[in-house]
């Protein structure tokens, strides 16, 4: 903070991390100017009121107001490679993002987790855990709590989840453990090449004490140095390392040669989530935390909305939300996990599609035709979703909205079958967020369970 005084500071996006900057500079008496660049900045509101004397441009970029920074604190929504902004960047400006002012000015211990997949589910379990185990634990990050808003707390650890655009101005963590959890297509219509977007995850190697990988995932390996490194995966693991194994016909969780629980007791389910609580023992473990005390509270933890959950078992099918299925990934994970639980003789239906983000969806063909029936797509890039479907041979159609996919699937399903919604997209083309998408989903759902269709 020291070295802010005096200095220029601009504030780029007034959204929740903009709002916490300001506000974090303010309650350490520093001024500070703000742009966003679109007409109606997300807390616009919230800013006049509690921010009357910020200078705030709104609608464009200020290049002057840019090029006149000693210090531009970016949101991670915004790409600061963009003409409008790279061209205007001093050479004397300190670009960073709000976890590294965090970082820089704050010494609380810090789990960290990045991936393109399962990052919440696995920094909220960590952090149920480590509550449950009576340590002051807070999340932070991209889950939806600005960094900046924990600062005033004494915390025992901050369990933070950090995306890629998060990353992107980040240098100055010193995690006691951080991990890639996986990384498949996401976000390439900025980061460009998947070579690229991972290489940027694996940078949070470089910022931790323990360095935690993922064995199943060559893209989540060790590329520079690290103090220290272990691992996790669904093979037999080294002494030291989590793996899977089984034992007297039971699937296992293993620390090295040691049995930990079986897959069949995890609270959440498939396989990609057991990699999840293996990830979560591995970052617990390297804070100190006692390995046997985590596992009682483990299976005590009920799972997030949104991800592969089951809302309905109306006609004896299951009706699961997995709207936050936003990269290909992600439903990749889920209908081979689903698929593995089903018998051969019921169908699995998906409604997939949404903005894509320029991601590749060719991985679906397989699984597509392996595990799928029919695919109802929807939304700004369905019909690229529907180029797969045909290519793997399976039944589609193109719907207007959730519910038509819905009420159509009414009049299909049978006993035992499953319908997913699991979109392989962003929402923000048809949706405000992935939870107005799973909401409209489960009302569609439960509409029909309320007036009782049946088949005709
Ligand atoms: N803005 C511009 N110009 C642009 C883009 C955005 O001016 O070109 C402005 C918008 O008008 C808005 C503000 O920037 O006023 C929003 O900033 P932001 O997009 O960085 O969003 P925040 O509200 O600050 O929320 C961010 C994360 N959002 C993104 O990374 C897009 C939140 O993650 C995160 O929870 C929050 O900080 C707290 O750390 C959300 C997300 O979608 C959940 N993350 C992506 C994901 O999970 O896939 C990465
Ligand atoms: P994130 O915060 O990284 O988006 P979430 O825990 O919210 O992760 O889950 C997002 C989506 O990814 C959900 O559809 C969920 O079912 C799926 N998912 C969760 N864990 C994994 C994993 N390890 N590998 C692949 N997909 C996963």
């Amino acid at each position: 903070l020291a070295q802010l005084t005096a200095k220029k500071i601009v504030v780029l996006g007034a959204g929740l991390t903009g709002l916490s900057c300001v506000r974090y500079l303010a309650k350490n008496g520093l001024s500070c100017s703000v742009n966003d660049s679109r007409d109606h900045a997300v807390n616009i509101n919230e800013f006049q009121q509690d921010f009357p004397n910020t200078a705030l441009t709104l609608g464009r970029w200020d290049k002057k107001l840019i090029a006149s920074a000693d210090v531009l604190l970016v949101s991670p929504g915004i790409d600061t490679s963009i003409a409008d902004i790279a061209e205007q960047i001093s050479n004397h400006c300190i670009v960073a993002g709000d976890v590294e002012l965090y970082c820089q000015n704050n010494h609380t211990a810090i789990l960290a987790v990045t991936g393109s997949n399962g990052k919440s589910t696995v920094v909220s379990l960590l952090a149920f855990i480590g509550q449950k185990l009576a340590k002051k634990v807070e999340l932070g990050g991209n889950i939806g709590v600005p960094v900046l808003e924990q600062s005033h707390k004494s915390l025992d650890c901050l369990v933070l989840e950090l995306s890629s655009f998060q990353l992107e101005t980040l240098r100055s963590m010193n995690a006691i453990a951080a991990t890639v959890l996986n990384v498949s297509d996401d976000h390439l219509d900025r980061h460009k090449t998947l070579g690229n977007y991972a290489a940027i995850k694996q940078g949070i190697y470089q910022q931790c004490q323990t360095a935690i990988t993922n064995r199943d995932d060559v893209n989540t390996q060790l590329t520079g140095n690290a103090q220290q490194s272990r691992s996790f995966g669904s093979d037999a693991a080294l002494e030291g390392d989590f793996g899977m194994a089984v034992i007297d016909g039971q699937r296992q969780l293993m620390f090295g040669s040691m049995p930990l629980i079986g897959v069949n007791q995890l609270p959440i389910a498939g396989l990609h989530n057991a990699l999840n609580c293996l990830a979560v023992l591995a970052l617990g473990h390297s804070a100190g935390w006692p390995l046997d005390e985590m596992l009682t509270h483990l299976v005590e933890f009920k799972g997030l909305a949104h991800r592969c959950q089951l809302i309905s078992t109306y006609r004896n099918v299951q009706w699961i939300n997995d709207s936050k299925a936003t990269n290909v990934g992600a439903t990749l994970a889920a209908i081979e996990g689903l698929a593995a639980m089903m018998s051969a003789d019921n169908n699995l239906y998906v409604i997939a599609g949404g903005d894509g983000k320029g991601a590749d969806f060719s991985p679906l063909e397989s699984v597509f035709s392996k595990d799928v029936s029919h695919v109802f797509t929807l939304g700004k890039d369905g019909d690229e979703v529907a180029a797969i479907a045909n290519k793997a041979q399976i039944k589609n159609s193109k719907v207007s909205s959730i519910e038509v996919a819905i009420n159509t699937l009414s009049n299909i399903v049978k006993s035992g079958d499953v319908v997913l919604l699991s979109p392989a997209c962003a929402s923000i083309d048809m949706f405000k967020n992935f939870a107005e998408r799973g909401e409209f989903f489960v009302n569609a759902v439960n509409k029909l369970s309320l007036e009782n269709k049946t088949p005709s």
